[in-house]
């Protein structure tokens, strides 16, 4: 049997790579991925825009390097899922393009940085994830919130706009979880539910 590709995306500050970490430690025999990934050689270059902010890229380039970033770990990805192990990912595709969006929304950018097909296709071909979990906040929570400020894109007017746009593009099939007023503990259980009560074994997908 091969492996299931959990994804765990959501707002900053939601709580995600506390509940990834904490699924990772739960199942058996997981990987938890982080994107971005910024020990890899596109991932350095991710680090230095995000935590530089004299550190310039077109709004172009920092989209696809992201994505590119998610091909270097493509292959591994796909083979620990077909040697029966489980990944679960933090952030992936959707970051990508929520983020991206939300640029387009606070500043008078390119047609590029509007155009959902423009934004999506470098990750046609990605492995596609069998669980997409969102974890998201009410808007008056998610100001509320502390340890902004440190990184690029952490001002919360930006994060109102990255809120409207994942809600925009997540897929059909994804598991929305508000995480106002829950403990860690309660939506770690939510979490586990959902991923329990996914019994599909069908082969790897793929984003078309
Ligand atoms: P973390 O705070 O989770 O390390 O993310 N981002 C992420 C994008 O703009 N595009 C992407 O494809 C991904 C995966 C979200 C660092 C920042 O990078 C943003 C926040
Ligand atoms: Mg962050």
């Amino acid at each position: 049997m091969r492996g299931k590709l959990i994804l765990i995306e959501g707002l900053d500050r939601s709580g995600k790579s506390t509940q990834a970490a904490l699924l990772n430690q739960r199942i058996a025999n997981s990987h938890l991925i982080k994107f971005p990934e910024r020990s890899t050689p596109i991932g350095q270059i991710i680090n230095k825009y995000l935590t530089d902010s004299s550190y310039d890229l077109s709004d172009q380039s920092a989209h696809l390097l992201f994505s590119a970033n998610r091909w270097e770990l493509a292959k591994d990805i796909i083979s620990k899922l077909n040697n029966g192990e489980f990944v679960i990912l933090d952030r992936y595709i959707y970051s990508g393009i929520a983020y991206s969006l939300a640029k387009s929304k606070v500043s008078n950018s390119s047609n590029e940085m509007n155009d959902y097909n423009w934004l999506y296709s470098p990750d046609k071909g990605l492995p596609k994830p069998d669980i997409t979990l969102f974890l998201t906040l009410d808007l008056q929570e998610l100001s509320n919130r502390k340890g902004w400020g440190e990184e690029r894109y952490e001002l919360k007017e930006f994060q109102i706009q990255v809120k409207s746009c994942f809600e925009k593009i997540l897929p059909p099939n994804v598991n929305i979880i508000n995480v106002n007023n829950l403990s860690i503990e309660q939506v770690e259980a939510e979490i586990s539910i959902i991923v329990t009560n996914d019994l599909t074994n069908d082969d790897i997908h793929y984003f078309t």
